[in-house]
C-alpha cells in the first residue's frame, strides 16, 4: 500500500495547501506561535473539505479561518502564488533573520536585532557580535543543534544518563519523554524525567546537580550547562554527546517528585499543541490541569486570575488523570467539548 504523506492528491484543495504549508513551516521557523497555529488549523479544514473553495466568501464560510487566511487563499487560488511567501522566501534579511532564530535560546527581538545591527551570518556574528556564553554554544554547535537525532541515539543519550544515576542510587527512575515518547523516528533533542519513588523533591535535586551532572561531566557524555536547575529548580538544560559521537545534542531534565509524577508525563510527552487542547479541556469541566496534577474547584475572578489552587484530583498517576478527565466528559455530556 503506498504511504500517505502530508498532501494527498485526491484532496480538492492540495494545491492550496501546498503554498499554505510553506507559510506555516515559515511561521515555525520565524516561531510565530499564532500564526503557524492559524495556518495549521486552515490546513486541517482545507483537507478535510471536499469541494475546491475559490472565494474569501466561501473560505470564511469554513470554520477556522479567519478573514486574512481566507485572503490569501483566494489569492493563491486566483494567481497561482502568495506574495507573502515569495517575500519571506526571497527577502535577504528575512533568510538571516531565520537563521539566526535557530540558534539555540535565540529569541525574535535578539534575532531582529542583530539583523537592524547589520549581521548577515553567523560568521558576522562570531566576529563582531558580542554574545552572551550560551549564544557563543549556540553558534558554535548551530548545526549539532539543528540536526535532528535518530531514535536509536536518543535512548542511548537516556541509557547513559539512567546507568549512571542508577549507579549512584538504584532507587531512581528516568523516563526517556517529549518526541521519543511519542514515538517519533528522531528528535530535536532528548527529554528526560527524573523521580524517585518517595523522595521530595529538594533530595532530587540534590543528587541530580551535586552527584549526577558533575559525574556525567566528568565522563565527558555533558558538554555544557544552557539554563541550570533555576526558579522552581525543576528543569535543567545543557548538551550532550556520546563518546561514539562528536556531535552535540540538546539533552532537557525534568525534575519531578512522585506525587506530580503523572501529570509531568502526560506535560512531557505534548506536544504542546495536545498539552494546550488537554488543559483547555480540563477548564471546560472547571478543572485545571498543569504540570504538576489535576485540580478540581479551582476558584477564579473574573478575567481568569487564580485564586485558589483547587484541590488536587490526582497528580501521581498519569492514567487516572486521563480516567478523570475522560469520567466528568461522561458525567458533563451536556458541555459537548
Ligand atoms: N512542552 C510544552 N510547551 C512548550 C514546550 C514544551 O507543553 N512550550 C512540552 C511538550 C513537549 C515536551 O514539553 O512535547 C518536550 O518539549 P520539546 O521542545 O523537547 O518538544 P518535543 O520533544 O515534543 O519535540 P522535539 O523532537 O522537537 O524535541
Ligand atoms: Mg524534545
Ligand atoms: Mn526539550
Amino acid at each position: 500500500m503506498q504511504k500517505h504523506t502530508g498532501t494527498s492528491i485526491d484532496c480538492a484543495n492540495s494545491a492550496t495547501i501546498d503554498v499554505l504549508q510553506k507559510m506555516a513551516d515559515y511561521y515555525v521557523e520565524t516561531r510565530d506561535e499564532w500564526r503557524s497555529h492559524a495556518y495549521r488549523k486552515a490546513i486541517a479544514t482545507l483537507r478535510k473539505h471536499p469541494v475546491k473553495i475559490h472565494t474569501k466568501a466561501e473560505a470564511l464560510a469554513l470554520s477556522g479561518i479567519g478573514g486574512r487566511l481566507a485572503d490569501k487563499i483566494e489569492e493563491i487560488v486566483d494567481t497561482n502564488r502568495l506574495r507573502r511567501l515569495e517575500n519571506a522566501l526571497l527577502e535577504p534579511n528575512d533568510r538571516t533573520l531565520q537563521t539566526f532564530l535557530k540558534i539555540y535560546g535565540v529569541g525574535h527581538a535578539q534575532a531582529s536585532g542583530w539583523v537592524s545591527l547589520g549581521y548577515k551570518s553567523l560568521h558576522d556574528l562570531l566576529s563582531k557580535a558580542t554574545l552572551s556564553e550560551n549564544q557563543l554554544i549556540g553558534v558554535k554547535h548551530f548545526d549539532d543543534f539543528n540536526a535532528r537525532i535518530p531514535r536509536a541515539e536518543v535512548a542511548a543519550h537516556g541509557d547513559v544518563v539512567r546507568s549512571t544515576l542508577l549507579s549512584i542510587d538504584a532507587q531512581f527512575q528516568v523516563y526517556t519523554m517529549g518526541s521519543y515518547r511519542r514515538g517519533a523516528e528522531d528528535s530535536g533533542d532528548v527529554d528526560l524525567i527524573v523521580t524517585r519513588p518517595a523522595t521530595p523533591l529538594a533530595q532530587i535535586r540534590t543528587t541530580v546537580t551535586e552527584v549526577l551532572i558533575p559525574q556525567l561531566f566528568k565522563a565527558e557524555f555533558l558538554k555544557a550547562t544552557l539554563a541550570g536547575t533555576s526558579g522552581d529548580g525543576t528543569k535543567w538544560h545543557g548538551a550532550s554527546c556520546l563518546p561514539s559521537s562528536s556531535i552535540w545534542r540538546r539533552i532537557d531534565f525534568l525534575l519531578v517528585p512522585p506525587e506530580e509524577l503523572g501529570a509531568a508525563l502526560i506535560y512531557f510527552t505534548g506536544n504542546d499543541i495536545f498539552n494546550r487542547s488537554l488543559r483547555l479541556l480540563a477548564s471546560r469541566k472547571g478543572m485545571r490541569l498543569n504540570q504538576r496534577g489535576l485540580y478540581r474547584d479551582v476558584m477564579m475572578e473574573a478575567g481568569r486570575v487564580k485564586l485558589t489552587q483547587g484541590t488536587l484530583v490526582e497528580g501521581a498517576n498519569e492514567k487516572k488523570i486521563f480516567e478523570a478527565l475522560g469520567k466528568l466528559t461522561k458525567n458533563l455530556g451536556h458541555l459537548a467539548v
